[in-house]
């Protein structure tokens, strides 16, 4: 497999980046940082869920490269790099902290990002759907101990994948959509974004939560989502002519040594 961009900078307007989990073990950090390191953009979004607060509370896992992530996104901040952060529902937290500024990254609940070509679109994680969405039995899934041993399984899969030099396939991710009910959810989850986008008078809306990457018309809204970096490794981008486009890092480069050494 080759390498798209060998050694040059991947150079980009923007970058949005949601449902990572920092501090959960499942958190593909290693390709994360191999990304940040690659990319050089204007602004970052970090579209919520980037820390998972809700499974540090319960164990406390913070190796080495959920460090260096944290501290290459500072490093960017400190070096030109707008670096705006939208709390998710796993860092919460966070939220309190609206309209602020920490360490250079300016903490924002929600935000409408102005494309190149004058596309408006609001930046928000989509847990606020949640209520909104009935058939959430996706969202049972994800949080659950089912769902960490299912990405426990995932972790050895892709090691040993790698070990045969195969490219990066989610076991994780497979399995999810084929639980009844979830492409129902991902559909009804989809709905609501796109109501909210013609509430709000926007282009269109971008957003994560779902774990799933997305860039699709939804009558007349463009419904983006981020994917994430437990599952997918996948980020938005947009490009200097204001496009948007899915970027899945796994498909990108096989450099990564993905494998953290199991807690
Ligand atoms: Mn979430």
């Amino acid at each position: 497999m080759n390498d798209i961009y060998p050694k040059s900078k991947l150079k980009l307007k923007t970058v949005f980046i949601s449902d990572v989990h920092l501090g959960f073990p499942g958190c593909s950090a290693n390709y994360l940082l191999d990304f940040l390191r690659r990319v050089e953009c204007e602004k970052i979004y970090l579209v919520g869920d980037i820390i998972d607060f809700l499974y540090l509370r319960k164990r406390l896992y913070w190796p080495q490269a959920h460090n260096d992530v944290i501290r290459t996104l500072l490093g960017k901040a400190k070096h030109g790099t707008e670096v705006i952060y939208v709390p998710g529902n796993h860092d919460e937290p966070i939220r309190l902290h609206d309209n602020t500024v920490l360490g250079n990254v300016v903490i924002q609940n929600e935000i409408i990002h102005t494309t190149a070509d004058g596309k408006r679109f609001l930046v928000m994680h989509g847990d606020q759907f949640d209520s909104v969405v009935k058939n959430s039995r996706l969202m049972a899934l994800i949080g659950s101990k089912m769902y960490d041993m299912l990405l426990r399984a995932n972790r050895i899969v892709s090691y040993v994948r790698y070990q045969l030099g195969l490219p990066y396939w989610s076991l994780a991710a497979a399995i999810k959509h084929k639980v009844k009910g979830a492409v129902n959810y991902i559909s009804n989850f989809e709905t609501a974004v796109s109501q909210m986008a013609r509430q709000r008078n926007v282009d269109g809306m971008i957003c994560g939560h779902i774990h799933r990457a997305e860039i699709r018309n939804i009558d007349d809204v463009i419904y983006c989502n981020c994917g994430d970096w437990v599952e997918s490794c996948t980020a938005l981008i947009e490009n200097f002519d204001g496009s948007m486009e899915i970027l899945n890092w796994t498909e990108q480069t096989s450099t990564v040594k993905q494998l953290q050494t199991a807690a």
